[in-house]
């Protein structure tokens, strides 16, 4: 068994750089990978320098979902509680990647399978390179898609192409991801990695506070009618309208200048 970590934790210039780490076993999760990186993105949280995380994996894989080795499971075995994985370690997890008060990069560098693709589409902004595949490899094992699948899916691609992708479990390309909406944009995998660094750069830069409010409102109108979402809007924008960013977005505007937002 190796010592290396399973998760790569480095933050710099305003950006969280999380690296999914087992890549012979193309970054599979496993108990202690799960609980590397909770520990990492609380370490995120509780970093006030921090304007932007960045979520991939290393090697030629981005995530292949559960590693299937790390528990016992056999024909006339002994069944095991998936629940109990799902509540524990995927649930808690996506749901902190959608609560993050800054964007969530998903940067897929290769095949993401099984829960590994759901919790790429757990990102705010997911690119890809254009020779990753995204696998609803759930099917293939009696299982639902989860980590978010079965809301994301139907969601982003819409119900006939969420059905043919959990039910027949095929691979998807980047390229297709991203004509079906499922992903921002896919890149040529020689330039993958500079349009990321630009793209999380950019972030960094960003008003964080409007990033986050941003985020906050989309995710509220995925359940809300227009009147409420409306008031989501007003309160929002009332909100930054007393933030320093806005100030100096408006002085930059008028004055013919690059801002420098500072995320306050
Ligand atoms: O269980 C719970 O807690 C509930 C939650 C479930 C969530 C889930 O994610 S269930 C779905 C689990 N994932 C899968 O079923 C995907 C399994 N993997 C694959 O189908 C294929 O590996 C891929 C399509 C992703 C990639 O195929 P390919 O041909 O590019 O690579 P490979 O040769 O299959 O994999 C490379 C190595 O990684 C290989 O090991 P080896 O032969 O070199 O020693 C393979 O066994 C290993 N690997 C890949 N995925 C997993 C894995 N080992 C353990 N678990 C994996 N999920």
């Amino acid at each position: 068994m190796s010592d290396a970590p399973s998760i790569l934790l480095d933050v710099r210039d305003g950006v969280a750089r999380v690296t999914l780490n087992r890549p012979d076993r193309l970054n599979s999760f496993t108990v202690a990978m799960h609980d590397e990186l909770r520990a990492a993105l609380e370490r995120v949280k509780g970093d006030a320098s921090v304007r932007v995380l960045l979520l991939t994996g290393a090697g030629r894989g981005f995530c292949a979902g559960q590693d299937l080795a790390d528990r016992a499971v056999t024909p006339g075995g002994a069944p095991v509680d998936l629940g109990h994985s799902i509540e524990t370690y995927y649930r808690p997890l996506v749901l902190t990647l959608r609560a993050l008060p800054l964007p969530v990069v998903c940067a897929v560098n290769g095949v993401a399978a099984g829960a590994g693709a759901n919790i790429a589409l757990a990102g705010d902004i997911v690119v890809a390179t254009k020779s990753a595949s995204f696998i609803q490899a759930f099917c293939k094992i009696g299982l639902i898609p989860d980590s978010g699948g079965t809301w994301f899916l139907p969601r982003l691609a819409g119900t006939a192409r969420a059905m043919g992708l959990a039910m027949l479990g095929d691979k998807l390309s980047a390229d297709q991801a991203a004509a079906w909406g499922l992903i921002w944009k896919c890149f040529d995998d020689a330039e993958f990695a500079g349009a990321v660094e630009a793209l999380v750069g950019e972030l960094a830069r960003a008003p964080t506070r409007g990033l986050a409010a941003i985020k906050r409102a989309l995710h509220a109108a995925e359940d809300n009618t227009l009147p409420a979402q409306l008031d989501v809007e007003r309160d929002l924008q009332r909100e930054l309208g007393y933030s320093e960013d806005y100030r100096e977005g408006v002085a930059a505007f008028l004055g013919k200048r690059a801002p420098n937002f500072t995320g306050r």
